[in-house]
């Protein structure tokens, strides 16, 4: 059995030695070095067109991370960029979910007990009581409620605070209450006073953070983007958080990643930054979860992750 990998930064070392202990059985290689030859099972993260374009050699193609939309721009570049009738497959969860609610829940909580102010206080030399936010009225609500949403969701509502949860179908979260379609859209979203995005991006999810959806928000509202940098109108958030509409956002992914030096978000004290590390995808757990589904798939049992191709996740 042939694995062939590939990885934007190059550092293959640690995933072949992983693999090589996790599936002894399996042949690993760089695409690099093995281009343009039959493999079974590719595993890849923002591959190039030329890696997947017209493959009849593969078996199933595995995602590095939740997100797969960087396989799936692919058919952008060229309609024959997906192999044919190959599934693919993205992480689940693989320890992504508790990085996703503590980033979140820190998020969530620094705005709640109004710590910026303060700190601010603090390096001002001041002691003074602020006026709390009340728990009953602190509404949060989670776009995107699959496997990472659901734990931030989950996480969060064992705070106490009320959570709504909106998707595009159906689904019940205990202790969520629960909109979906976009019928369900305007409801979930009026008078939020926090808004976390966790949505896959596609074509129907482009831009859907903007000024319409954050004028139905709370005056004040806060917002949480650890999805796509591609959900978000970035002048619109500006905007809003100039306008008082917005308090504030936390963002951890951006259209261009690394953040422009001149981006005008370093500049706005209210916006905080990370480099897209709300999630890292943890080798070890990674490694171990593709192992577990190669073997499943060979021994002809299903597997969980696989991409519906024409939903977009
Ligand atoms: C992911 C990511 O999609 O790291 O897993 O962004």
């Amino acid at each position: 059995m042939k694995l062939q990998l590939y990885v934007p930064d190059g550092r293959y070392d640690p995933w072949i030695e992983g693999f090589a202990e996790a599936l002894p059985e399996a042949e690993c290689q760089t695409w690099e070095d093995s281009r343009g030859k039959p493999a079974d099972y590719a595993v890849v993260w923002r591959p190039p067109v030329e890696m997947l374009r017209g493959r009849t050699d593969l078996k199933a193609v595995f995602n590095l991370g939740a997100g797969v939309d960087g396989i799936l721009r692919l058919r952008d570049e060229a309609p024959d960029a997906l192999p044919a009738g190959v599934p693919i497959v993205r992480l689940d969860d693989a320890g992504m979910a508790a990085q996703m609610a503590e980033y979140v829940t820190h998020a969530v909580l620094r705005y709640f007990r109004k710590l910026d102010a303060y700190e601010a206080q603090e390096r001002a030399g001041h002691w003074k009581f602020l006026k709390p936010h009340r728990r009953a009225d602190f509404t949060i609500g989670v776009m995107g409620v699959g496997t990472l949403g659901t734990h931030i969701a989950r996480t969060l509502a064992g705070f106490g605070f009320p959570v709504r949860g909106w998707s595009r179908t159906a689904r019940a979260i205990e202790g969520v209450s629960g909109f979906y379609g976009d019928a369900g859209q305007a409801p979930f979203l009026n008078g939020l006073r926090v808004l976390v995005n966790v949505l896959p991006l596609t074509p129907q999810t482009e831009n859907i953070l903007n000024a319409g959806l954050f004028a139905r928000l709370a005056q004040g509202a806060y917002v949480i983007n650890v999805a796509r940098g591609q959900h978000l109108v970035e002048e619109d958030l500006v905007a809003a958080v100039q306008s008082g509409q917005l308090a504030g956002a936390t963002l951890d992914v951006f259209r261009t990643e690394p953040l422009p030096e001149d981006h005008p978000f370093w500049q706005e004290p209210r916006i905080t930054v990370t480099p897209h590390i709300s999630a890292l995808t943890l080798r070890e757990d990674s490694i171990a979860q593709i192992a577990g589904k190669i073997r499943a798939l060979r021994a002809g049992q299903p597997i969980a992750g696989v991409v519906d191709l024409q939903r977009g996740y």
